[in-house]
């Protein structure tokens, strides 16, 4: 490693070939302790506490629904900070972290966004998704008209970095970038839920790059989701589904 740092040294730059990393690259992990390993332990619950936890989890996350009417109640800032780091502990593809939150509550954003989304909406129920699609949505009444868009105090939109830059400005691989921020924004939509908050994975088909511009985010970010967060509004209706028993979704070998 060392030699890859002497940089006048024609040898460096061999070693540099076949690891497959630039000196910088190397460099930034030494100076990151990357190849440092700590202790790792968590404090050990008693079986019954276990049980218990675990139960009391499920049905908490069994009160989440998709919810498409907000009130326009305020949030305190610091709960979304919250959510947000949440969603920031998990895993990702050789830890590269391949997520950016925007976190909207200005009305006047929030507008522009609605727009954005309600014009290309409506050409994708009207021509883009088809028939059958369409059909398939009806139980959630849900169309391109999205008054939650300015209704509910926050949106989080959900940004996937399919590469990163590393400070030289060579592109930096983001392996799994899209499980890694589907499991991110899993975390994030359980904190929601955890802080007695609502909101619905709205994907907002074809919009993405309107978006991007809209929110100065560079090429590198893809607009994967968009998330309403707030209270439902007081006359907040859901479709009445029901989930499947754990006997259609566990197989137990
Ligand atoms: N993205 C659209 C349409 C939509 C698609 C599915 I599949 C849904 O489960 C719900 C909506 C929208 O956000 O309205």
């Amino acid at each position: 490693y060392i030699r890859v740092f002497d940089k006048e040294n024609d040898v460096g730059s061999n070693i540099e070939e076949e690891v497959g990393e630039t000196n910088d690259q190397v460099f930034m992990s030494i100076m990151k302790n990357e190849d440092v390993q700590i202790p790792y332990a968590l404090p050990r619950l008693q079986p019954v506490a276990m049980i218990q936890k675990a139960q009391s989890f499920y049905e908490l996350m069994n009160t989440r629904r998709s919810c498409r009417m907000f009130s326009d109640e305020p949030v305190p800032r610091e709960v979304i900070d919250n959510i947000i780091k949440a969603a920031g502990t998990a895993p990702s593809g050789a830890h590269t972290e391949p997520w950016t939150y925007v976190v909207i509550s200005q009305k006047d954003v929030k507008m522009k966004i609605r727009e954005i989304i309600e014009e290309e909406e409506e050409i994708n129920y009207r021509r883009r998704m088809g028939e059958k699609w369409v059909n398939d949505l009806k139980t959630f009444k849900t169309d391109w008209i999205k008054p939650y868009l300015v209704e509910a105090p926050y949106l989080i939109l959900v940004f996937k970095q399919t590469y990163g830059l590393w400070p030289n400005g060579q592109k930096k691989t983001h392996y799994y970038n899209d499980l890694s921020v589907a499991i991110s924004v899993g975390i994030m939509v359980s904190a929601i839920t955890n802080a007695g908050l609502c909101s619905v994975t709205s994907t907002p088909l074809n919009a993405g790059v309107r978006l991007r511009d809209l929110l100065g985010r560079p090429v590198n970010e893809k607009c994967v989701i968009l998330l309403p967060v707030g209270y439902p509004a007081k006359n907040a209706k859901v479709p009445n589904l029901q989930r499947k028993p754990l006997k259609d979704i566990a197989i137990y070998c």
